[in-house]
């Protein structure tokens, strides 16, 4: 099947066109990447780190080009596109040096002329699944560490940023990887899921990683853990952002307005509520509304705080979601809500709305724990907002919907913060910073309903990666047994001062 990959700020432009990969293309895949996998791994780790290097500074030279192909073909704005490039060199960066790292230990043995010894072994070959959101940096943070290590990567991209996958393969290849080691397979999600059922059950695949929804992650999670393997994943998240009182609230403003609604609210760590403390709720309220409906939005290749949304798909699930709102809620944001046209116009658009997937930011405020609105991610421009009157209750509607990402809390009280931060659920916490936007070489993941347990980015995700292999070396010339034959020291029991 052809797929047909379009601008979703110019619908009638198709940015690119590919055949969709069958079951047994993704079969065929694993078994060549499968086959490759034991000579990338002989390369020493150093010479690989020094092909992510090389891959790094192709980024770097293409980063204008790949920015502008991702604001096309997603329709992130021109800013952030070169933003989440940038954090693919990052990447390449990081784990360049750790080439030269991946250290083992060498640790005592309990016996003489015996000598113990960690060494990480990459897991072998790997499949990873991403999304449309960060079609560059999100893979990267799995492309890069597993090469790194030695594996081999069958990768599934979003079919709808399927020209810049194919773009970010080029560079990978162009940069040295071996065409078998990392091989893209572009498809939907029944046959991705048919085939890694077959990978599964053939033992053709390892490790799984997979970036996207809390429902695909289960079953994803359940076929893994039939297999005995448990994934990387990175799922949804209804990130929280907390204001006390003693807030500074032009940066509340700022970064809110940032948190929920730059990328059109389509990151999993976009904020999914704004909490504000009775005390100064009026007035947060009345700013954030305020820099809402007087923001930009528009031409993503322009200075807007965001473009359209990825795709129809993207925009249907959006207008669904607005039907969550209930009568004790109330719409703030814009001159509209649902999809911007020139029917539905927006005060302060940039463009011509209706050749895109544009939609209205839209507040809704009254949220309260028993609302649809606090439970679910809606991954667009709709944001909840909603009151406590202390900490506690802050931090009980931080953590009661079970999502575990993101959360962020705003305040110059260091008791706040230190609270917040040892009482929240979430993987990632923000003081006095937005939800999203997470350096690229810190533990990145979540708990509860936003993932497994597993860490993407920096040192942590070298334990997704690899699997630690024990060794010892027994060089006494005779069978020593361990817990048996122990060296004992005399001493005093009775021995008092
Ligand atoms: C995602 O939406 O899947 O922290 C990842 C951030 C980005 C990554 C988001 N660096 O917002």
């Amino acid at each position: 099947m052809t797929y047909l990959s379009q601008n979703p700020a110019n619908f009638s432009e198709t940015v690119a066109s590919f055949q969709l990969a069958s079951v047994n293309d993704i079969v065929k895949a694993a078994e060549v990447a499968s086959a490759a996998q034991r000579e990338w791994a002989a390369v020493p780790a150093p010479a690989r780190g020094r092909v992510l290097a090389q891959v790094g500074r192709l980024f770097e030279a293409n980063k204008e080009s790949l920015a502008a192909l991702m604001t096309k073909e997603i329709g992130k704005t021109y800013a952030e596109s070169l933003g989440e490039v940038q954090e693919v060199i990052d990447t390449c960066d990081f784990f360049l040096g750790e080439g030269r790292r991946l250290y083992g230990q060498t640790v005592p043995s309990e016996m003489p002329n015996k000598q113990l010894f960690t060494f990480r072994m990459p897991v072998g070959t790997t499949m990873i699944i991403t999304a449309a959101n960060f079609p560059a940096a999100v893979p990267s943070w799995y492309l890069v560490p597993a090469l790194l290590t030695g594996n081999s990567i069958v990768w599934k991209p979003a079919e709808t940023a399927g020209a810049v996958a194919t773009a970010m393969a080029n560079i990978f290849r162009a940069g040295g990887v071996p065409q078998g080691v990392l091989d893209v397979v572009i498809a939907d999600g029944a046959t991705t899921g048919a085939a890694l059922n077959e990978v599964l059950e053939r033992g053709l695949i390892q490790k799984v990683g997979f970036t996207g929804s809390t429902e695909v992650g289960r079953k994803i999670g359940e076929l893994c853990g039939r297999h005995l393997q448990s994934p990387c994943l990175e799922l949804g998240g209804k990130n929280p952002m907390i204001v006390m009182p003693d807030a500074t609230i032009d940066l509340v403003v700022e970064g809110a307005l940032f948190a929920g609604f730059g990328t059109a609210g389509q990151r999993c760590t976009s904020m999914g509520t704004l909490w504000v403390h009775e005390k100064i709720y009026d007035q947060v309220k009345n700013a954030w509304v305020s820099a809402v409906e007087n923001a930009i939005i528009g031409d993503p290749t322009k200075a807007v705080l965001y473009g359209p949304m990825i795709s129809e798909a993207y925009l249907n699930t959006h207008e669904k979601n607005l039907e969550m709102v209930q009568s004790n809620h109330k719409v703030l944001g814009s001159t509209g809500t649902g999809r911007i046209t020139a029917k539905n116009p927006r005060n302060n658009f940039l463009g011509d709305p209706d050749k895109g997937y544009f939609a209205h930011p839209t507040i809704v405020e009254g949220i309260v724990k028993n609302d649809a609105l606090y439970h679910t991610e809606t991954f667009g421009p709709l944001v909840g907002l909603g009151k406590f009157s202390d900490l506690d209750e802050a931090i009980d509607l931080a953590n009661a919907h079970g999502y575990g990402l993101s959360s962020a809390i705003y305040t110059n009280d260091p008791k706040n913060v230190w609270k917040f931060r040892e009482q929240v659920s979430s993987g990632m916490v923000s003081i006095n910073n937005s939800t999203s936007g997470a350096e690229a070489h810190l533990p990145f993941g979540g708990n509860g309903k936003s993932g497994n347990g597993s860490r993407q980015s920096g040192i942590w995700v070298l334990d997704q990666f690899t699997r630690w292999q024990s060794v010892n070396w027994d060089y006494s010339g005779r069978l020593q047994k361990a817990q048996m034959d122990i060296m004992e020291l005399p001493y005093d029991p009775d021995f008092r001062l």
